[in-house]
């Protein structure tokens, strides 16, 4: 990096930093008063005034202890904000710092992260810092939480706290695609070169992939409704043991959310009830629906592999873009980043397909793959084993592709996500595939 090049990562640093706090802050204490802020909404969920101090923690365990040097300011409160020490569960009985209280701490953790960046060196220090790696960690970390705390909002049983963005803009909406033949051949997977990229992501190699179709767009609320009604919730040859027992012991019927009301479906999404838009995304099915689906269709789920080839494989270059459409980003390309609260509807977006003309595969909502959590070939944790090491096997599933409430500098084509396969409260759906033979 010269220095002129340190000088503009410094400045993107700064902003995507202020970017992720003035989003947290607009989901915490901007919006909800500290009565709600120490509530805790689900079981599943943290009260919203941990995951705030959490954000604060660990922007000053990485960027001010480990990557700075620096002393604990408060050693005191570290175990409380480490989340394999307390299970989300167990979170509110915790002695947590009071709103005002962690919002004090989250700024002036901060302000000295501001004052000690333009000392900051990218380059020769190793590899936590360089090329800036531990900024960009700490600026997707906030960004994660926002996302697990929109989830939080989305659980709570009250009337609206955010305010209800307009639906993403309309734009050409062809007739729906249908499938995409990606042709049989080797691609890159993963990357050893991406800066921000986090270690599961590394390191990229050559993975052959059998040629397969798989839908030019995710699954929509009308296709699911069909899948419904053709009584697939009913049927128990759709679903895996492990899935059939999770339907029947819940009762479960319908995606998270929704409600029977006079003769059609309405969903609760942020407080508002409203019908189920028929074009958007389905969202708030867990993996057992998803994989029911597919096999309803005649079809299956993607692997990761092909998910990632589909993506951001450009055939023509023989390379992986870091976005379906390219590798910058590039705004209206996709749902990304909390512009709009829900996902967006069929034909959305054609700007931003694939090389083989995939479509709405980063943003809307994350896609369920048929594929466990492992590390790739050549894994290596870094910087720590808690990141995903520790959740590596066969009961997480990855999820690829972000969510319309995923930071742009939270996701790219190589980015993988995983969760439990009885999960719902995230913004995850699903697209299918099958072999092309
Ligand atoms: C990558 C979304 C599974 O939020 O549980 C947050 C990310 N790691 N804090 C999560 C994470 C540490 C993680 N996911
Ligand atoms: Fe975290």
């Amino acid at each position: 990096v010269n220095e002129r090049d340190e000088r503009a990562l410094k400045e993107f640093i700064a902003g995507a930093l202020g970017g992720a706090r003035d989003r947290s802050h607009g989901l915490t204490t901007g919006v909800l008063d500290d009565a709600a802020l120490v509530a805790q909404v689900s079981p599943l969920m943290s009260p919203l005034v941990w995951d705030l101090a959490h954000i604060g923690n660990y922007e000053e365990l990485w960027l001010l202890r480990a990557a700075g040097g620096a002393a604990a300011m408060r050693p005191e409160i570290d175990g409380l904000y480490d989340a394999f020490e307390h299970p989300r569960a167990t979170r509110p009985s915790l002695p947590l710092l009071p709103p005002a209280e962690a919002a004090a701490y989250l700024a002036t953790v901060r302000a000295r992260v501001l004052d000690s960046l333009d000392a900051a060196r990218f380059e020769g220090g190793g590899p936590l810092t360089d090329g800036g790696f531990v900024y960009g960690m700490v600026v997707q970390h906030e960004h994660m939480h926002d996302e697990t705390m929109l989830a939080t909002h989305q659980l709570r049983k009250d009337g609206p706290a955010l305010l209800d963005p307009p639906a993403p803009a309309g734009e050409a909406r062809p007739a729906p695609l249908g499938e995409v033949l990606v042709p049989a051949g080797p691609f890159v997977m993963g990357t050893s070169d991406d800066p921000w990229a986090h270690d599961n992501e590394r390191p990229g190699h050559l993975v052959e992939v059998p040629a397969f179709r798989i839908d030019a767009e995710p699954v929509s609320n009308a296709d699911y409704l069909a899948f419904m009604e053709a009584g697939g919730y009913d049927d128990p040859r759709w679903w895996t043991d492990a899935g059939w027992e999770w339907r029947t012991s819940g009762g479960k019927r319908a995606p998270g959310f929704w409600t029977r009301e006079g003769g059609g479906w309405t969903r609760r999404r942020f407080g508002h009830v409203e019908p189920v838009p028929p074009g958007e995304a389905v969202q708030h099915v867990c993996w057992y629906e998803a994989d029911a689906y597919a096999r309803w269709a005649g079809k299956r789920l993607p692997t990761e592999a092909e998910w990632e080839k589909a993506a951001a494989w450009d055939p023509a270059a023989q390379r992986s873009r870091r976005y379906p459409w390219g590798d910058d980003y590039e705004e209206g390309r996709a749902n990304l980043g909390q512009r709009a609260h829900r996902p967006s509807e069929a034909g959305a977006h054609p700007g931003g397909a694939s090389a083989y003309g995939v479509r709405r595969m980063l943003g809307d909502v994350w896609e369920w793959t048929s594929s466990d959590f492992t590390g790739y070939p050549g894994f290596r944790s870094f910087p720590y084993k808690e990141y995903s090491e520790v959740f590596f096997g066969p009961e997480y599933k990855v999820l690829r592709g972000g969510s319309w409430a995923t930071h742009p500098t939270a996701v790219r084509t190589t980015f993988r996500n995983w969760d439990y396969p009885i999960r719902r409260q995230i913004f995850a759906g699903f697209r299918c595939a099958r072999d092309a033979a």
